[in-house]
Parts: C-alpha cells; structure tokens; sequence
C-alpha cells in the first residue's frame, strides 16, 4: 500500500499544487470520500474473504472461520479472543459476520463453503509441535459430504428413549440380604463425605485437596473447571443423594462457564465433562446436561483438522488452536486418545441430529484399520500427518488402554450391529493373547508390553481394567473362544487382585512387575503409589456381574475397608505415596475418577444387576454411563 507522507526536502502534495486552506480542506475531503469508496467496494465483490482477511483485524477473521461445521449455538467463537489467521479455506458455519443485508450470492457462497470445509487448522504458539501450515489443503477423510442441505430443527426424542430400556435405571432390589444392603450404603456414605468436602473446601474448582482443605485446578481442562462435580454427577444421582445431586446441577447451570481459553486434553474433556454431561442428560433427561455437552462437543472440533483427521492430543478451547503433546515421539498422537472418543461423539451427533461428530470418528477408525499392525498389534503413537505409527510401543496399560475397551463398547452401544467393530476387537485380542499375555512363574496371568518386539514383563495398575474389559467381551463371543476368554479374565483380575494383597495397605501400586524374582509387585520407588484410581474395582464389578462369583464382592469389599483405612482423612479421600507401608503419606489429591468411577464401580458391585443394567448401558472410560442403542440412532454412520 503506498503511504502519502512528505518526503524531505519536498513540498507535500496540495502544497506542491498551490492550493489555499478551503481547498485543501476540500481536496482532502475527496480524497477520504475515494478511500472509502474503495474500500466498502472490497466488500460487494463476489468473492471478498479473501480481501477482507487483508483489511480486518485478524481476530474478527478467525473469530468467523472457527465455527464447526456443527456450529448452531456454540459461543465458542468469540471475537475478543487473539487468534492466529487460519491457513485453511475459511468458514465451516455460516461465519456469524455475514449480516443479513450481504447480497444473497455473498451468502449463498459462504454457506457452500462452510458445508465444503471443516474446521480451520491453527497455528500453535510456543516451541511444541505445531499444526502444520498448509496442512489443511489436504483432504481428511472425514471432510463433510458436499450439499447437505440446511438440516430440519432437530430433537431427540428422549420418551422414546426412556422406554426403550429394558430395566429401571436405578433398579428394584426385592428381597436382598441386608449385608449387602449395609455395605452399598457404606458406600454411599463415603460418596457423600466425598462429595461434601468437595463442596465445603473446593466447589468449582476441579479436584479438592483434602489435607491443606482447598481447591486444586491443574492445566488438563483447558480452564474448564468442575471436574469433580461434572464427574460426579452420575453417581450422585444413582446413589440416590438427591439433594447432593441438586448441588451439583445447581452448579453446573449457574457457574459450569464453557466460556474459556486454555489448553486441554482432548481426551479428558471428552471423557469426563462430555462423557458425564452425555450421561447425566440420559438418567434424567434435564436439557442443561445435554446442551452442555453439546457445545463442549464443538469445542473439540477443530483438533481433528489434521491431513489423516486423526486429532491432536491438545487443543485450545478458546482458539480452536490444537497441537501434539510435547512428549510423545515426533509429534504423534497418542492410541488410547484418539481411540477413545467414539462413545461419547456417537451419541453427540444421536442427540445434535448432526453427523459430523460420528464422521470424525469413523474416519480415524478407517485410518487405523488402513495402516498396517505389527504382528497384528496396535502400537500408541501415531502420526496424525502421515497416518503412520511413529513407535513400536504396545501396552494395554496407558497410552493404549481404552482404545480396545472402546472397540468392544461401541459394538455393544450399537445392540450388536457395529460388526467392524467387533472384529477389530476381536483381531486384537487375538493379537495380544498370542504375543502379550504371559503366565509368571509363580502361575499369575499377566499381560505385558512391547516395545519393538521385546517384552517389558509389567503391568500397570491401568491395565487391569482389561479383567473386566476381557470378560465383557467374552459374554458375547463365540463358543470356542467365550470359555477360554473368561478364564483369561478371571485370571487378569486375580492377578490385579494379587497386587492388592500382596501390599501392606491392601491398595494396588501403579505398577507392577513379573521379573527378577518379582510377582505382582513394584520394584521401584516411583511406582508405589496409589492414587485412588478404579481400575481393579472396575474388573471386580464386571466379573461380579457376569459370573456371580462372591469373591468379587468379597475382593471389593476388602479395598473399602483398605481405603476407610488408609486414604480416608478428616477433608475426603487422598492417594498414598507408598502402598506398601502400613503408615503411607499422602498425596492431598482427592481425583474426581474416585467419584466417577472407583465408588460408583464399588457400589455397582454391591446392587443387584439391573440398576444401570449391562443390557441398556455400557459405561464410558470414566465409567460415566451412556445408554445401548435399542432404537436405531439416525446419526450412527454405518461402516
Ligand atoms: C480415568 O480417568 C479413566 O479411567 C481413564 O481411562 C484412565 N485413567 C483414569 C483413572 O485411573
């Protein structure tokens, strides 16, 4: 742009013309009218975006384009946030900035690109891994189907849900014993004193810290905060702590601010906040929990912007902006991330009416089932650029996890039809039993990891969610393999059950190893700790569920007592940094999965089987429940 200043030396422009003061002023007065001219002319042409992302400010720019494609109501865009200028064609959504006095061609082109584009890449600040510009010229597989017209308003029709269970969800409970009655609402008890604290020390904040008795924020949600009230809600509510239940739902619709802009886990948004709002909507149908998680589900959107759709691990909530975690290898995604998303966006696009949260997972399962498996094994990182794997790292401990537990889920969340699904699951099993799972000499199954063809011979205390996982699968299987699956089941939690035992707080270390001489214990001081996680309980409750063994109600009720012991303090519950001291210290952290998970498995355990029955429900990662697809969800994408 050519810029009039005075040069020196030189006389300026109407000075140099001989023009008096009136003329001046008037030649001045042209001049800025010709400006303006030109400049509101930018706006009338056909295809103006472009010039306008030269002329506004970058912000109002990426303020429009951020919109998912699955924008309706979301705030999320908001204009005042600094954002990078997006290298991707613009606009997803019809970009909020299109008035409705723009000629009607204007606002026919901008709608087709929205439809035509998906969310725009971003450029991430900092030294970590970066989108990569130009990036998004690539076509991910997931892009939108061209010309879906404006969709009819939609609305689920949640009556015809409700009666669509098979059981009541809080189930009947005719003649038990009273044993088992006194020890569920032990359980109970220990909720509510959780829960409690919660509230009296840390309500708003997203964990509580029950020794120093205040709040602790942590940087996983992304500014996001509540995460022990949205994690609890469920189990609030199941237990039947009604008024404890209305705090929270109190909370979540006068302060649950989805307004924010800091970096987060794409996972462990997804999991606890969209998995427990999803969750908390079906048990009781109340609008808020839904419409909550359904902006929060276009939130995530833009960290699927990738060349192969495979999403980053982090992204921004406010910008959209997404990156790769700073610690895995060459910028990878991370399997039990990316992996563990389908539940939960199934049913987003189910209650939304709109597909592109089902299209976002269905292509990165066709990205995986695309790239080749070592020996048939699925390792854990994974470039989201080239779709490739970056490292030979197996572990159905962390980082692969919840990848498998989803595959077998979603098959049961389909009622059975998501047969894809089911051999994908059913392939890796077959995979891991026939390289990881591994007998020590003292007879415990175990289930080892891979690096690059050489066994590690220990399990984290993550993995033994595969007890229940393995059992569950097994219910559904084939004669032949139904048997010998439920052996490995029951043997995997024996062996979870063991690391329990053999410790001196009947608490499970993080992790434990099968070698020099060791069995089902931890060698190393980093790994002694217990954190209040559920993973063993979990299996326990399954594997009570599907066999009605007692000694998974005994087992269960063995880390109750352990837990009263050794993790209860006067503000909540608390880690340990050392299971294996009689007189461990603690970790002041009260983590919100103890509410959502390792109580709500516990008292699971201890109900009779129809409340949140397996035939209606399957639970998600952090064990938030999300209902059987009994009534043919419209959204589903069929493989
Ligand atoms: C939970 O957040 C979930 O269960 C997740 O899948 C793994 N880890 C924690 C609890 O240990």
């Amino acid at each position: 742009m050519v810029v009039l200043r005075k040069l020196p030396g030189m006389p300026g422009w109407p000075a140099a013309l001989g023009l008096r003061l009136p003329q001046k002023f008037l030649f001045l007065l042209f001049l800025s009218g010709l400006l303006t001219l030109c400049f509101g002319a930018l706006f009338l042409l056909p295809d103006s975006s472009r010039f306008k992302r030269l002329f506004l400010p970058r912000r109002a720019t990426a303020s429009a384009s951020s919109s998912s494609s699955a924008s309706s109501s979301s705030a999320s865009s908001s204009s005042t946030r600094d954002t990078d200028l997006p290298r991707s064609p613009p606009a997803a959504a019809e970009p909020r900035h299109a008035s409705p006095a723009a000629p009607r061609r204007l606002r026919e082109k901008l709608r087709t690109a929205a439809r035509m584009a998906g969310p725009p890449a971003r450029t991430a600040p900092g030294s970590r891994q970066q989108v990569q510009g130009g990036e998004s010229r690539a076509q991910p597989a997931s892009a939108a189907p061209p010309a879906r017209e404006t969709r009819a308003p939609f609305r689920f029709d949640y009556e015809r849900f409700r009666r669509s269970l098979r059981h009541p969800v809080r189930g009947g409970r005719p003649g038990e014993d009273p044993e088992t009655r006194a020890r569920r609402m032990k359980i109970k008890e220990m909720m509510k004193f959780a829960w409690d604290n919660y509230k009296q020390y840390a309500l708003g904040k997203n964990e509580l810290r029950p020794l120093t008795k205040n709040g602790h924020i942590g940087n996983m949600f992304g500014g996001l905060r509540g995460a022990t009230v949205i994690d609890a809600l469920d189990t609030l509510y199941i237990m039947e702590l009604e008024e404890e239940f209305q705090e929270a739902k109190e909370w979540v619709e006068k302060s649950f601010d989805l307004n924010v802009n800091g970096e987060a886990s794409l996972f462990e948004v997804n999991i606890r906040y969209i998995g427990g709002l999803l969750a908390t909507y079906y048990l009781t149908g109340e609008e808020v929990f839904k419409s909550k998680a359904l902006e929060l589900g276009e939130k995530l959107l833009p960290a699927f912007n990738t060349p192969t759709g495979i999403p980053r691990g982090v992204i921004n909530l406010g910008s959209g902006m997404s990156w790769s975690w700073g610690w895995a290898s060459a910028g990878s995604s991370i399997l039990a991330e990316f992996g563990t998303l389908h539940l939960e966006f199934l049913h987003l696009s189910e209650l939304s009416g709109n597909p592109v949260f089902a299209e976002k997972v269905m292509n990165i399962r066709r990205v995986l089932n695309r790239v080749e498996k070592p020996q048939g094994l699925y390792p854990n990182f994974l470039s989201p650029v080239t779709g490739s794997w970056v490292q030979h790292h197996v572990s159905i401990g962390g980082l692969g996890d919840s990848f498998y537990e989803y595959l077998i889920k979603s098959w049961l969340m389909s009622d059975k039809k998501d047969s894809e699904a089911k051999k994908m699951y059913d392939d890796a099993l077959e995979a891991i039993e026939k390289h990881l799972v591994k007998k020590s000499a003292g007879g415990l199954t175990y289930i080892a990891e891979w690096r690059g063809g050489i066994l590690d011979h220990k399990m984290g205390h993550l993995a033994c969610f595969s007890g229940g996982m393995i059992a569950l699968g097994a219910e559904h299987a084939a004669e032949e393999r139904r048997q010998r699956h439920m052996e490995l089941a029951a043997e995997i939690t024996s062996t979870c059950h063991e690391s329990y035992a053999r410790s001196d707080t009947k608490l499970g270390p993080e992790a434990f190893r099968f070698d020099a001489g060791s069995e089902a214990m931890a060698t190393r001081l980093s790994e002694r700790y217990y954190i209040l996680r559920p993973e063993v309980v979990e299996s326990y409750m399954y594997l009570w569920r599907l066999t009605h063994d007692p000694k998974y109600r005994h087992w269960g009720w063995e880390v109750v007592k352990a837990l009263e012991k050794h993790c209860r303090v006067e503000a909540g519950f608390s880690g340990i940094r050392d299971v294996y001291t009689t007189t461990p210290t603690h970790d002041n952290m009260q983590q919100s999965f103890f509410l959502a998970e390792t109580l709500k498995y516990l008292y699971l355990l201890f109900c009779e089987d129809d409340v949140l029955s397996l035939e209606d429900w399957v639970f998600n990662t952090e064990a938030h429940p999300l209902p059987i697809n009994h009534t043919d969800f419209k959204a589903a994408v069929q493989p």
